[in-house]
């Protein structure tokens, strides 16, 4: 299998992670996302990345998708858990980790233009939408404060570590009002697949 990435997406990191918690081996296909024709453009028409790409050559995209693949793929370790509501739980953070990725991507972009181009009302929105979202996370991430060791993270911590070091790259600032949410974060350096897939 290969997964076409790049060094900086959070949704690609997610799934690196994934990978390596469960014990996944995969060749990682690094894409310049600024070529016209890279070469997840072949697997997914959108052109975004992640894209797996199965022995077989077919395509599964999102990450989100991957992720439930990978689950099917090698059920043990699970990093979704079986018991309904604890599924339920851990997909709902998942998808609150992913909105903060667009919503942070969104915010880079629009950053991106000169100031006098930039839509000031926008990047006040998107800013209050992390800020509000990263204090949930911070919340559950209390309950999180052994994991370090645990034999196997969950896709919840998977997802909010994928995320707030996505925030921390590019909107470090935000950050500042959550310092329990980053030495979370901090505390899980030396897990191997947390510090193989950290953007750089
Ligand atoms: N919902 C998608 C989002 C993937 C996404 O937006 N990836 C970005 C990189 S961080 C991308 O490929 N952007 C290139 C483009 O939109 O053309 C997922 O979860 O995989």
């Amino acid at each position: 299998m290969r997964l076409y990435a790049t060094q900086t997406s959070p949704y690609a990191r997610k799934v690196r992670i994934a990978l390596l918690e469960k014990n996944i081996p995969c060749a990682l296909e690094w894409v310049d996302l600024r070529a016209a024709d890279h070469g997840a453009l072949e697997h997914n028409p959108l052109g975004k990345i992640p894209v797996l790409v199965r022995n077989d050559g077919s395509a599964v995209y999102d990450s989100a998708v991957i992720i439930q693949y990978l689950e099917i793929l090698r059920p043990e370790p699970a990093i979704i858990p079986h018991d309904p509501e604890a599924r339920i739980e851990t997909l709902r953070i998942e998808a609150l980790a992913s909105g903060i990725m667009d919503t942070t991507v969104a915010w880079v972009l629009e950053q991106r233009h000169s100031k006098d181009c930039q839509d000031a009302g926008m990047l006040q929105r998107a800013r209050g939408k992390v800020l509000a979202a990263l204090a949930v996370l911070q919340e559950e991430a209390c309950a999180w404060k052994d994991v370090a060791a645990a034999p196997v993270l969950n896709l919840a911590q998977i997802a909010t570590i994928a995320a707030v070091g996505y925030v921390d790259l590019r909107a470090p600032d935000f950050l500042l009002q959550f310092p329990d949410l980053t030495a979370w974060m901090h505390s899980l350096r030396q897990r191997p697949g947390i510090s193989a897939t950290a953007p750089q």
